[in-house]
């Protein structure tokens, strides 16, 4: 039987939130910006990207585009504690619920839907719960799988539900960039082998792209016609002991990477060894400046928590992977597959 997944997502997350709380605000445009003394848009309301404001664009660009723009520094403690009371009403509505980020959410709703709920009345539902409890406005994708629900989410938003019947018609003429993750650089690459819809991704030969692109060509193929299966399920985040780092600009030198990663690593192993846990993945986060992000991970052969295995695999995986002719703006490590250590293990184990 199909599964009915919804992606559920914000529709300018922090700057709706501020508007909530700032009722001057309403009507007028408004971007959030200048995290962490950085210079970038967050995000802007629908107002304000009518002047073509964007995130990640610099707030001196975005003060060009509109002069009368309302500019906010973000209040991420804020944001967070209005994400957690959404994340708590998702996930009541749900059977399986995976958080993805401070806006976003995949939900398992197959078992929930009945001949009196379709999709649709539950997503209406489900926004409706949303709104009475934090006056946010949220868009809804609804369709068999992950990767669709989410491309669907983003089709009308704000305040919109996008529900996707026949995956291969909806997919067909779409451009590959709507595929979650995939930035410029796999847009790229995607350009040089003749590929520019996800129909063009559906329609070659799926050996083809495995040779040219790896496991992830697979994945790519899975998607564009419409077979990705993948379980909605919590995040590694409550099973994996990670940290991260944004830096105040956007970094070349490699010198400076390898001491974060090797700090980072040293955090890590200490809050392992703290809630006496061994893990067996080590993965590595990157941001480039252009805010495209990818993760590599790496399972090893045996446990660990020493700061040295995490700090040579992470190093190891950031250099084999990264692209050297882009600066850096986020770095994290992440420690996952865990093992709970027993009390014998425990003694055995230098902790501190
Ligand atoms: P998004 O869901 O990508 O954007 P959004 O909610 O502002 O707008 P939309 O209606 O298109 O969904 O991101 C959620 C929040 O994450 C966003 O409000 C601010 C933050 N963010 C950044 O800080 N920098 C970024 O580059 C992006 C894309 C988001
Ligand atoms: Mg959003």
């Amino acid at each position: 039987m199909p599964r009915v997944i919804f992606h559920v997502d914000m529709d300018c997350f922090f700057a709706a939130c501020e508007e909530k709380r700032r009722p001057e605000l309403k009507g007028k445009p408004v971007v959030i910006g200048g995290r962490e003394g950085r210079g970038v848009v967050s995000t802007a309301n629908y107002k304000a990207r009518e002047f073509g404001i964007k995130s990640a664009m610099p707030v001196s660009k975005a003060e060009s585009l509109c002069k009368d723009a309302i500019f906010i520094l973000p209040d991420m403690k804020y944001y967070k504690e209005m994400s957690n009371k959404i994340m708590v009403i998702l996930s009541s509505f749900a059977s399986k619920f995976e958080p993805v980020s401070v806006d976003e959410a995949y939900l398992d709703v197959t078992n929930k839907i009945t001949i009196n709920l379709s999709p649709r009345i539950l997503a209406a539902k489900i926004k409706k719960e949303i709104y009475n409890k934090t006056k946010l406005s949220c868009s809804i994708g609804i369709a068999k799988n992950k990767s669709i629900a989410k491309i669907a989410s983003d089709i009308e938003k704000p305040d919109g539900v996008t529900e996707v019947k026949d995956s291969r018609n909806f997919l067909r003429d779409l451009p590959v960039r709507k595929i979650s993750g995939i930035g410029k650089v796999t847009q790229e690459s995607l350009t040089n082998l003749g590929i520019k819809t996800i129909g063009d991704l559906s329609d070659k030969d799926r050996q083809w792209l495995i040779e040219k692109l790896g496991k992830y060509g697979l994945r790519l193929w899975l998607i564009a016609n419409g077979l990705e299966n993948e379980e909605v399920s919590p995040r590694e985040s409550s099973e994996s002991f990670s940290t991260e780092r944004t830096y105040s600009k956007d970094i070349e030198d490699i010198d400076i990477i390898t001491e974060s990663i090797e700090d980072m690593s040293k955090r890590v192993s200490k809050e392992l060894k703290e809630d006496r846990y061994n893990s067996k993945t080590v993965s590595v986060k990157i941001r480039y400046e252009d805010f495209e992000t990818i993760t590599r991970a790496k399972t090893l052969g045996f446990y660990f928590n020493d700061y040295k295995t995490i700090f040579e695999e992470s190093l190891k995986l950031f250099k084999d992977n990264y692209d050297k002719n882009r600066k850096v703006r986020l770095i994290g490590v992440r420690c996952s597959n865990l093992s709970k250590l027993v009390e014998k293990q425990t003694r055995l184990t230098d902790w501190f």
